[in-house]
């Protein structure tokens, strides 16, 4: 027996399943799932012609997001978890999680999902094998991951695999844990089918262990997209940028170009996760472990996102969005008007107050699909960084766009990133929190040693990214939106660009570099002169009024913060209070 064999044969004997099923990632495995799901009412076939070889799942309504509050690192030393991560002793998630798995696949069948993170082949990829007993959860993983014969090849008789213990249990958040445990390499989720709740190889692979492997070995994982801009003239750039859950990344990296026809031309290279390595030439070169889609569904329209469009318009899986009676999906955001006869989310008549589709609605699509991929979105070597952006969804404070001065300068703007929350987590929505780097819900260890791995990082590179941040989400005196966003945002992208080569105007701030109103191309935009204005001034009242929230969430990790942070910190809040006496 293998050791994956011999795990997975111990995991059986707690869960004792009805039947194991290895997956091995087969178009006919995927129609028997699907034809099973439909069987027994878990999916529901879509119309054929509009939504050829897609279907819809709907979740139990308590378990339509991530929940964070039940989510645990497991570490053997309460401080290696942090004070942003709710914690658990190992002995006690043995002791009080462990028992939750004891017979619970009675009369179900185990999936064992094998997969592979990153491009098959590349020295970036690591193996995964998830074991589940929701065929639902195994369909996504095969969208999600190289999941099934390509992972078992390239594992072997090797023992080096993450492996993810996963049950639906009776869905009751009552008894939902998502635990991690970061020296062992393992995670134990129960109790949820939701994204990323249960797909492990997402957020609880991809970034939670992966972090911390990659803390360990000098590479990073990250929530971020990567994008790819050719330039007139043919020179490329990449960029990443990690924005909060539900801020933009999928629309950012699937953006059309307005200024195709002068020759910027925009690709996808992933929406949701990086890993990030150093290369010999001293650059970041970042890979996208997935390979497809878990995209928020309403906003996506023909107007906002076309690329979303054309990748969901067949063979997906949608995830609680409203459908009409023939079965054609629908979503606030799809198209002005909703067609009559409309069925909600959850599956009654729309009464046409409430949201048709449950605001975190998601659609699960390979990223073959998305006609914006770019050629090299599976290269075994990844693509090297010009820039990395952070981004939040502030209505107020942070202006369209500003430049770190350094990389270390740019650790700290991302460790100070604030952002509302969003749908994709439940709780509150709208609430401003400190989100570092877009990381809060998913760094698998403790915070203030991920912000001296990013400074660590930057010594080990002589031609880093330039770091910026931006803000698509401020809003002017009547609530709106003052940038119109979606494909407008190359306009931004191009200027970071041209910072990058040297000719673009900017203005000194005390937080950074803010382009000057003439080096931001908004032609076209039909913006008023006070909305440009207002898109980029840093009020230094609003700034030193957030010194204070930024400086208690820096002490909440004592002698863990690096010492660099605290002395920009000091540094903003000397320039933003003395400028104002
Ligand atoms: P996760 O998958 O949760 O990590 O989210 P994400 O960061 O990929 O977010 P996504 O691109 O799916 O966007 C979420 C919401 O923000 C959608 O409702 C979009 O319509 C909206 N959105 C995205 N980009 C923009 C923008 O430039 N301007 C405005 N106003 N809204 C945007
Ligand atoms: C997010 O919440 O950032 C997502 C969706 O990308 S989930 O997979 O549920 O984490
Ligand atoms: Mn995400």
């Amino acid at each position: 027996m293998t050791p994956a064999e011999r795990w997975v044969d111990e995991v059986a004997r707690t869960t004792r399943p009805e039947r194991v099923v290895w997956c091995d990632g087969s178009e006919e495995e995927s129609r028997r799932l699907v034809d099973g799901m439909v069987a027994d009412g878990t999916l529901l076939r879509l119309h054929p012609t509009a939504a050829p070889g897609s279907t819809l799942h709907r979740s139990h309504p308590s378990d339509v997001a991530r929940t964070e509050h039940l989510t645990f690192i497991a570490s053997r030393d309460k401080r290696d978890a942090g004070p942003t991560n709710n914690w658990m002793a190992p002995s006690e998630a043995r002791a009080r999680v462990g028992p939750l798995f004891e017979g619970v696949m009675k009369g179900r069948t185990m999936y064992v999902v094998p997969y592979v993170m990153g491009p098959l082949g590349s020295p970036f990829s690591r193996v995964g094998i998830e074991v589940t007993d929701s065929p639902y959860v195994a369909a996504n993983m095969r969208l999600m991951t190289r999941m099934g014969e390509p992972a078992r090849r390239q594992l072997g008789a090797s023992e080096s695999f993450v492996p993810g213990l996963h049950s639906t249990g009776d869905l009751s958040p009552e008894r939902r844990y998502i635990v991690h445990f970061p020296e062992e390499r393992l995670i134990w989720s129960v109790g949820s089918g939701y994204g990323g709740n249960a797909l492990l190889g997402k957020k609880c692979f991809a970034l939670r262990i992966a972090g911390a492997l990659a803390r360990d070995e000098g590479w990073m994982a990250e929530h971020m997209l990567i994008l790819e801009l050719e330039l007139p003239g043919g020179e490329i750039h990449y960029i990443a940028a990690a924005f909060p859950s539900a801020c933009g990344k999928t629309n950012l990296a699937m953006m059309v170009s307005p200024f195709e026809r002068v020759g910027y031309k925009v690709r996808t290279v992933g929406d949701d996760i990086a890993w990030l390595r150093p290369g010999t030439d001293g650059r970041l070169w970042a890979v996208n472990p997935e390979a497809g889609f878990f995209g928020v569904v309403p906003g996506t329209g023909p107007d906002t996102n076309p690329n979303a469009m054309a990748t969901i318009s067949h063979d997906t899986i949608f995830t609680n969005v409203a459908v009409t009676s023939d079965g054609i999906p629908w979503w606030e955001g799809k198209e002005k008007s909703a067609p009559p006869g409309l069925i909600d989310w959850q599956g009654k008549p729309w009464d046409g107050r409430s949201k048709a589709a449950h605001p975190n609605a998601r659609f699960t699509a390979a990223a073959r699909q998305c006609p914006s991929m770019s050629a090299r979105w599976e290269d075994p070597q990844g693509v090297p960084l010009s820039a990395i952006v952070f981004g939040g969804r502030r209505a107020r404070l942070a202006p369209l766009v500003f430049e770190s001065r350094d990389w270390e300068h740019g650790v700290f703007v991302g460790a100070t990133m604030g952002s509302e929350t969003t749908a994709a987590a439940t709780g509150q929505v709208g609430v401003v929190r400190r989100d570092p780097m877009a990381m809060l819900p998913f760094c698998g260890y403790n915070m203030g040693d991920y912000f001296a791995h990013w400074l660590k990082m930057g010594r080990t590179l002589s031609r880093p990214p330039r770091i910026f941040h931006v803000n698509w989400f401020r809003t002017g005196h009547d609530g709106r939106f003052i940038w119109p966003g979606f494909g407008e945002n190359l306009r931004v992208l191009m200027w970071m660009i041209d910072r990058v080569k040297g000719v673009a105007a900017g203005a000194d701030a005390p937080i950074g570099v803010v382009p000057t109103p003439d080096a931001l191309n908004v032609d076209g935009l039909g913006l008023g002169r006070g909305d440009l204005e207002r898109l980029l001034t840093v009020d230094r009242d609003e700034w030193a009024a957030e010194v204070p929230e930024m400086r208690a969430f820096f002490d909440r990790f004592g002698d863990r913060l690096p010492p660099e942070l605290s002395r920009a910190l000091e540094s903003l809040s000397r320039q933003v209070v003395t400028a104002r006496v």
